[in-house]
């Protein structure tokens, strides 16, 4: 039997009882831990990296004599935010001042048939969870339960999980983010860009960006060395349906019909090719497959893609030579969220093919050879080895998915006839699946059917409201955490430490994971009392120490190896042939297209339009929309809408609208709307995270809409599983609707 998982709203419980005193003013106050006090202000400093995104810039954050975080500030040495945080970094306290925050272990139980959660002690949810996890193994293998995880927490629970016979560990950054580029990268170059991205921006000539909107992505690097090249009089190529700030600041905007890329881009490599504009010397030298692809985009011509994308063959043919003229200084930038239309794959591969084309990979002002220092991992016994893993998952599918796919983990997660490979329990940690998923129906049937669902999370986000367990984590500025140690321009390594002692009952979730390992017998593998030893043996490896960086916060260390392809040197890529594949041999074989394809994808029915959604500067997801701090400067998301199509509908300023997409799902609550040219008449945006649906909430409850509920058809990318999620239409709704439709 299944248990019926009922979404519980925890804030029913008046829980609200346990919260800070004080309100607003009192919100940064927190008792304080050992650390040098600064003598000329009586603060202390002390050193963390950010977690209000996964940029992680290094940073200090001040502390008075009373235990109050004064300020969070960037860290000057840290070539990923030197000295500034964006924003959402500055405001980052408004994490740990949140008055919603999880304070307590919460079991859920049923009480007069209704189902509830308790608060519980640590001793009881953890020996809950060990319970559990014990029993899921004995009954079908330790490989039955599986980890989603999102951010710094996530490693600990990858190694309770490691430890305990899984590796059945997935996060939405792969097959709801980064999977499709990472994949075509490597399916071309041999390696992905990595993150932070390897993309030389400050010394471009020319930077083409495909969607990736920099500047609403606050990537605070990226930005920062954009804003540099801009100075420098680099030419900015933006292609967007909708004037991005990045477009804003370009030289040419190209508002392309949204699904139609893959057209451009092959007509820029048929310019490239015929026009002869390509990098000849760097693609003799180190490609391999141009005779293949010169036949291959022979009819792709600027005429051709004018015809989908809407972008005039002058403007097509003028943009590719401010690139080739540039070359080898120059980017088509990979992007980052590239889960769009489904062959999300194919058109990363066609950015990588432009970018080899035009031999930017290993050239100063294109795409560098990233060094890191590797950090030794604390001794610990060998994992067993599980009997099956994700890749079984995927039954036969997505053969190019180098990491978890969410969706497939999700999948063996529901019961059915001839299912192998079953999971039983998931731990979700520093992940809101409910918003980061568009495939509502499966991962609800997975969550009905699960025997444990445990939550670690710092607020109470809609995931929270399936747990058995809730598991409260304390925030990023009460807990020490692995280092931070980042493969760029130059190897550098970053300390977080507790800036202040965490607050209620909440843990750091290195803390969690090795109670819960030691109540399943792992202990071996938790070899510390403090997570301090681990840190302290780690920097000792690498000729620091624990106090050292207590004080410098970060630490750079000198390159071993050369940034960019030296002259005169050879070069071989990490391909099997060691060169770059215009014409991949891996697809080829695995009996995919080899070489882009443009594929035509629905358009919008009349009266509908192309839901688009993307970032904006003051917020992370839907982690942020309940940040005092940052609502302060954005409350809620609108809607943008083109005046062609505000006239239609007779649509005013502010006036409140509901979403309806193509399935009939309707937006939970209404959203403003915003009437601007900057938008295509044939697409709408919203910044994605809001319309938050759970009540604990407080603040971001009800407030704008959701675009994951109106995303109910995904285009799943057959290479890597990567799902499509700009496949959705929706139209307006003027009065409220009677009823509303759950997510
Ligand atoms: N402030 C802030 N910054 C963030 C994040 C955040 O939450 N907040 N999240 C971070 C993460 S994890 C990621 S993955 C990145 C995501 O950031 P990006 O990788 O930049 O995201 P994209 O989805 O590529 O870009 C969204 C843009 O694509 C445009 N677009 C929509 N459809 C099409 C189309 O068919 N063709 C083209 N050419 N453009 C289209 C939209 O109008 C929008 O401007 O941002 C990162 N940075
Ligand atoms: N519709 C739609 N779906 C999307 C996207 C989109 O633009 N539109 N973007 C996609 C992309 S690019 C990505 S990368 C994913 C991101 O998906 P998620 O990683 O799920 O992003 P968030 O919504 O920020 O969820 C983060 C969760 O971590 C919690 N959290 C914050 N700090 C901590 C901490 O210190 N410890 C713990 N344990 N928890 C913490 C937050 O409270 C929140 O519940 O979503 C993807 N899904
Ligand atoms: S980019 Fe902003 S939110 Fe992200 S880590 Fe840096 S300061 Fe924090
Ligand atoms: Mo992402």
């Amino acid at each position: 039997m299944h248990t019926r998982r009922k979404f519980i709203k925890i804030g029913a419980l008046g829980l609200g009882a346990t919260a800070l005193t004080g309100g607003v003013a009192n919100w940064v106050v927190g008792r304080s831990t050992k650390t040098d006090l600064k003598p000329s202000t009586g603060l202390r400093v002390v050193p963390t990296y950010c977690e209000v995104c996964f940029w992680k810039c290094a940073g200090w954050a001040y502390v008075t004599p009373e235990g109050k975080i004064q300020k969070i500030i960037g860290n000057v040495d840290d070539p990923q935010c030197n000295g500034r945080l964006c924003p959402r970094g500055t405001g980052g306290v408004g994490m740990f001042s949140d008055p919603d925050r999880l304070k307590k272990p919460l079991i859920r139980v049923t009480k007069d048939g209704e189902q509830t959660y308790r608060e519980a002690s640590w001793e009881e949810a953890l020996d809950f969870v060990a319970l559990k996890m014990k029993e899921i193994a004995t009954k079908h293998g330790p490989e039955s339960m599986a980890l989603f995880n999102h951010g710094s927490s996530g490693k600990y629970f990858t190694h309770l999980l490691n430890a305990f016979g899984s590796n059945n560990v997935a996060a939405p950054s792969f097959a709801q983010c980064r999977g499709p580029r990472d994949t075509g990268f490597e399916l071309t170059f041999g390696e992905s860009v990595s993150s932070p991205e390897v993309t030389d921006i400050r010394d471009t000539q020319c930077l083409v960006l495909i969607g990736s909107h920099l500047g609403e992505n606050m990537h605070n690097g990226q930005v920062q060395e954009m804003s540099e090249a801009i100075d420098n009089g680099a030419v900015i190529i933006t292609v967007d349906p909708r004037l991005s700030t990045a477009a804003s600041k370009s030289k040419y905007w190209l508002p392309i019909k949204p699904s139609t890329d893959i057209a451009l881009l092959l007509a820029w490599i048929h310019v490239l090719i015929y026009d002869d504009l390509y990098n000849r010397e760097y693609v003799s030298k180190y490609a391999e497959g141009l005779n293949e692809l010169r036949e291959h985009v022979e009819t792709f011509t600027p005429e051709w893609a004018y015809g989908i994308t809407t972008i005039k063959p002058e403007l097509i043919r003028r943009t590719a030579r401010e690139m080739a003229n540039a070359a080898p200084s120059v980017i088509i930038h990979p992007g980052r969220h590239t889960t769009w239309y489904g062959d999300d794959v194919q058109r990363s591969r066609a950015i990588a093919i432009l970018n080899g084309l035009l031999g930017a990979w290993g050239s100063r002002g294109g795409i560098f050879f990233k060094e890191g220092i590797k950090i030794p991992e604390f001794p610990r016994p060998d994992y067993p080895k599980p009997a099956w893993s994700w890749q079984d998952t995927l039954t036969g599918r997505y053969p190019f998915a180098k990491e978890a796919v969410t969706n497939t983990i999700i999948e063996a997660s529901i019961p059915g006839p001839g299912k192998e490979h079953l999971i039983k329990g998931w731990i979700v940690s520093g992940t809101n699946l409910v918003v980061a998923i568009p495939l509502k129906k499966l991962l609800m049937d997975a969550m009905q059917s699960l025997d444990l669902l445990v939550v670690v999370d710092t607020m109470p986000m809609e995931i929270t409201g399936y747990a058995d367990v809730v598991l409260p984590e304390c925030t990023y500025l009460e807990r020490h955490d692995d280092l931070r140690a980042t493969s760029h321009r130059e190897p550098t390594i970053a300390l977080r430490m507790p800036a202040v002692e965490p607050q209620y009952e909440t843990k750091p979730a290195w803390w969690i994971s090795k109670q819960i390992g030691e109540r399943l017998g792992l202990g071996s593998f938790y070899n510390y009392k403090d997570f301090k030893e681990v840190l302290d043996w780690q920097l000792k490896q690498v000729g620091s120490s624990l106090t050292e960086m207590e004080r410098i916060g970060l630490k750079k260390y000198p390159r071993k190896t050369p940034v960019y392809i030296e002259p005169g040197t050879e070069y071989q890529f990490k391909t099997e042939s060691g060169k770059i594949q215009l014409d991949s041999k891996e697809l080829k074989s695995a009996g995919f297209d080899s070489m882009p394809v443009y594929t035509p994808h629905p358009q919008p029915e009349d009266g509908y339009y192309r839901l688009i959604y993307g970032r904006a500067p003051m917020h992370t997801f839907s982690r942020t929309a309940n940040n005092r701090n940052l609502v302060a400067l954005m409350p809620e998301n609108s809607v943008w809408v083109n005046p062609q199509v505000a006239e239609i509908w007779g649509l005013r300023k502010d006036q409140h609208v509901w979403l309806k997409n193509q399935d009939g799902v309707v937006s939970n609550f209404s959203v403003k709307v915003r009437i601007t040219e900057r938008i295509r008449w044939d697409s709408i945006y919203i910044v994605h995270g809001f319309g938050h649906h759970h009540k604990p909430l407080t603040y971001a409850f009800g407030r704008g809409v959701n675009d994951t509920e109106l995303i109910t058809r995904v285009a799943t990318d057959p290479i890597m599983g990567g799902t499509g999620m700009r496949g959705n239409f929706v139209t307006f709704i003027k009065t409220e609707p009677k009823k509303g439709v759950k997510l």
